[in-house]
């Protein structure tokens, strides 16, 4: 069943650029309401344990050192369907291949480097969020 709860992170290729601002209007203006956010760096270990998931993929060594090359912003948002509106608002990996006006369309470098990682299942939100934020820091 759908929640209404996503998991994103602004990526250190965009908080580098400034883009913190850009990303969090339009986040806000797609109807998101920001329920926990924290502006942090991840160590090598953490953006290891985070992508776990892809450890087996090509490209494993490369993102966790990209993960782990910057400041990053994790936040917990909330709106109906968030999973799927937000997957929408983002746009595709590969921002040659995303919509017009989307996040990464606008804001992303490349496929590693792509701006904003979004939840893919309201199962992994529920995951992310935990790695980022204890029940006692959310309201
Ligand atoms: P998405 O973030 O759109 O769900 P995934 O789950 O396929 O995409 O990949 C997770 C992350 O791994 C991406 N956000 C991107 O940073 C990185 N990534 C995906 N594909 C590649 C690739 N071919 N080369 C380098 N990095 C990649």
């Amino acid at each position: 069943m759908a929640t209404n709860r996503t998991f994103t992170m602004i990526k250190p290729d965009a908080t580098a650029k400034n883009y913190i601002g850009g990303i969090l209007k339009m986040i806000n203006d797609a109807g998101f309401r920001i329920v926990g956010m924290k502006y942090t760096k991840l160590t090598k270990e953490q953006a290891g344990s985070f992508y776990e998931v892809h450890k087996e993929r090509p490209f494993y060594g490369e993102l966790v050192d990209y993960m782990s090359s910057g400041a990053i912003v994790a936040a917990i948002l909330e709106k109906e369907n968030a999973v799927a509106d937000f997957r929408n608002l983002i746009g595709a990996t590969d921002p040659t291949k995303a919509a017009e006006g989307t996040i990464r369309k606008i804001y992303a470098e490349s496929i590693a480097a792509n701006a904003v990682h979004g939840s893919d299942s309201d199962e992994n939100a529920a995951i992310e969020g935990n790695f980022f934020f204890s029940s006692l820091e959310r309201f």
